[in-house]
């Protein structure tokens, strides 16, 4: 079934919910950067995440640069955001938690 594009008041519920994803309401995408504390921590998150979105069938967009990883989620059937965006965002945060909480570094900046 077809997810559907939430309105603006339920993305601002779905973001407030979340652990520190940012909104880019003119474009309609939510997005988180972690920096890990080394690149192949950053990219056994790549494969981790990635697997998990598969699971999920909802697939995002990463920007790997060295030790830090961007995640954007928007749903491309819709042009927009959809509840897919806000349970895959929640299920990647989880996987940070549970796999890779120990091997952030949360010294650095998580800038763009
Ligand atoms: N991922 C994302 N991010 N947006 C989508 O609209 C989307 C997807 N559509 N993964 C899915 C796959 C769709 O193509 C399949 C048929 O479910």
């Amino acid at each position: 079934m077809r997810a559907e594009k939430l309105n603006a008041a339920h993305i601002q519920d779905g973001v407030a919910k979340l652990d520190a994803w940012t909104l880019d309401a003119v474009n309609q995408i939510i997005e988180k950067t972690w920096t890990f504390d080394s690149f192949p921590t950053a990219m056994a998150f790549f494969a981790q995440a990635g697997a998990l979105a598969e699971r999920l069938d909802h697939h995002p967009e990463f920007l790997s640069t060295y030790t830090r990883m961007r995640v954007r989620l928007w749903t491309h059937d819709v042009n927009g955001l959809t509840r897919l965006d806000f349970e895959l965002a929640a299920a990647i945060d989880a996987l940070v938690r549970t796999e890779f909480s120990a091997r952030l570094n949360n010294t650095e900046p998580p800038c763009a």
